[in-house]
């Protein structure tokens, strides 16, 4: 017989659904998913039939439509992406931009979290400013002493959750504080000194209010861009809506064209200037990419 539940851990092909009670099952997938070239993935609504006695696991049967899928980290059904980072290690703004495109991109909800405040308080308030036109929502707390957290709370009410961001910014630790579970963190451990736990796999937690998704981190391997035609990529950049029907050349890529109306506000301080110039960085490498795309 035929249950639902949501797939929250996969590894090595072995999977663990949760039912509505919160029960968890060990599942396989069935071949047929490997024949289509479908990966379950920590997000997914599925069907599935429990093991028994007999097979210590059961089988997933059917994976039911999507409401968004993310690449990297491999996610399902997120409606909001929360994308941590901290003044330690120095954060990769690149990055979060790549992961605000992707997010637009599929309609997802974007926040930036900026985590270990109790560390260095002047980083949030410096990434407010430069986000400002971004419509991204900027959240300072410290999953260390707990600070921010309530109002972050909030703002995941509701949602379904996947933070996201390099390694080391700690998204264990606020999972931890978040849920009062322990996903493994990088806390060096004083018994077994082993090194630190760096997160390995995507885990899914259900709280009353909200599901939360720990990620691997990224590491300094550069993201293969999603195809997108470069064209596109202002698109996804709020703060230059408004402005680019007065660029002189349409289309206008805001690279260096006369007259355009987007390298004003910038030089006029309306658009961060860092903020742009990544812009620039990321236009460039989706320009080769796009130009090699059938290589
Ligand atoms: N001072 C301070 N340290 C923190 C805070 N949050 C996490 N840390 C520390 O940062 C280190 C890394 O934390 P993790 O939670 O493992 O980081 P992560 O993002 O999960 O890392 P990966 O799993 O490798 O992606 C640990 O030593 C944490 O104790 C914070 O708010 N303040
Ligand atoms: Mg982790
Ligand atoms: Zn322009």
């Amino acid at each position: 017989m035929s249950m639902e539940g949501w797939l929250i851990r996969g590894q090595g092909g072995v999977y663990t659904a949760e039912d509505e009670n919160g029960a968890q099952y060990v599942l396989r997938a069935k071949n047929r998913f490997r024949r289509q070239h479908i990966s379950p993935l920590v997000g997914d609504r599925i069907l599935f039939t429990p093991g028994t006695v007999s097979d210590e696991h059961g089988w997933i049967d059917e994976i039911l439509p999507r409401e968004s899928v993310f690449v990297r980290p491999a996610v399902a059904n997120v409606t909001m992406m929360a994308i941590v980072v901290a003044p330690e290690p120095s954060p990769d703004l690149l990055l979060v931009d790549r992961l605000l495109v992707q997010c637009r991109r599929q309609g997802i909800r974007a926040a930036l979290v900026v985590n270990k405040c109790d560390l260095d308080d002047a980083l949030a308030p410096a990434l407010a400013r430069s986000y400002k036109g971004a419509e991204v929502p900027v959240h300072a707390i410290s999953a260390a002493n707990g600070d921010g957290l309530e109002a972050l709370e909030r703002r995941l009410d509701g949602e379904t959750v996947s933070l996201s961001g390099q390694s080391g910014v700690g998204k264990s630790t606020l999972t931890n504080s978040l849920l009062h579970v322990s996903a493994e963190t990088g806390e060096i451990s004083r018994r077994i000194q082993r090194g630190r736990n760096t997160t390995r796999h995507v885990e899914l937690f259900r709280a009353p209010r909200f599901c939360l998704m720990d990620t691997p981190g990224f590491s300094l391997i550069t993201l293969s861009e999603e195809q997108l035609e470069p064209i596109l990529l202002q698109d996804f950049y709020p703060e230059f809506e408004g402005l680019r029907d007065g660029c002189r050349f349409t289309p206008c890529w805001h690279q260096g064209e006369p007259g355009c109306r987007v390298r004003e506000a910038v030089k006029a301080g309306e658009i961060d200037p860092e903020r742009y110039a990544r812009y620039v960085a990321l236009l460039r490498e989706l320009d080769e990419a796009w130009r090699n795309r059938y290589a």
